[in-house]
């Protein structure tokens, strides 16, 4: 049986996408970002085939389970639990298309599902929804999305939240500080950590400011 793998308050979430790496496959960048300490890993590849999807993420799913990760695939739940992920993560749009009783029928009570969120309102509404852990962003601007949402709404969001916030959307080592200082505890990332020159060091810098923060 599946274990539930729960979000802990201070992780460093990867997002995956090699089109943003310089030079290094996927498997390459999970490899060296999971040595380097991130707690969770979403498998997100727009332009790989499903048979690419299931042979990458199997052996992202070795990789996760030897160093103790959570593993996240996106939009899909059927290739989640053919891969054997902990869980999958959903926008607003793929709850359109698979209301959240059926992912949840299909994924069981023992894997994670996070919703995409993107304003206060959005975000309130996933406390009644079936969903495990939350993403608010885009924050900061982002090659990924054309729009941000700015660190305004962070508070509110915190507080009226009934379960764990990942912040995404341009954040890097640098503004980092501005959303632990709001009270962000849990960040996503993709170009920080998948397009930097040097992906363990970049890992780990982040990794220590929110340890820092959740000393302090
Ligand atoms: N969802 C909201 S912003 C975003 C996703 C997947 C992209 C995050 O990528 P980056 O490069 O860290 O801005
Ligand atoms: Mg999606």
């Amino acid at each position: 049986m599946h274990k539930l793998k729960k979000i802990l308050d201070g992780s460093l979430y990867l997002i995956t996408g090699e089109e943003h790496s310089k030079g290094k496959s996927t498997l390459e960048v999970v490899q060296e970002a999971a040595k380097a300490g991130v707690d969770i890993i979403q498998m997100r590849e727009k332009g790989a085939s499903r048979e690419e999807l299931i042979d990458l993420g199997r052996k992202i799913a070795f990789i996760c389970s030897k160093e103790d990760i959570i593993f996240i695939v996106n939009d899909d739940p059927r290739l989640a639990l053919e891969v054997g992920a902990d869980g999958v993560h959903l926008g607003q749009e793929d709850v359109l298309n698979h209301p959240l009783e059926e992912v949840r029928s299909l994924m069981g009570n023992d894997r994670i599902i996070g919703l995409s969120t993107h304003s206060a309102e959005e975000a309130r509404e996933a406390n009644r929804k079936d969903v495990n852990y939350i993403a608010f962003g885009p924050i900061f601007p982002t090659k990924t999305k054309n729009y941000h949402i700015g660190t305004g709404d962070i508070p509110i969001v915190l507080k009226q939240a009934e379960k764990p916030v990942v912040f995404v959307g341009g954040i890097d080592e640098e503004n980092i500080d501005e959303v632990l200082s709001l009270g962000g505890r849990n960040v996503a990332m993709i170009r920080s950590l998948v397009g930097s020159d040097d992906i363990s060091q970049a890992a780990r810098n982040i990794k220590g400011k929110i340890r820092k923060r959740l000393e302090g």
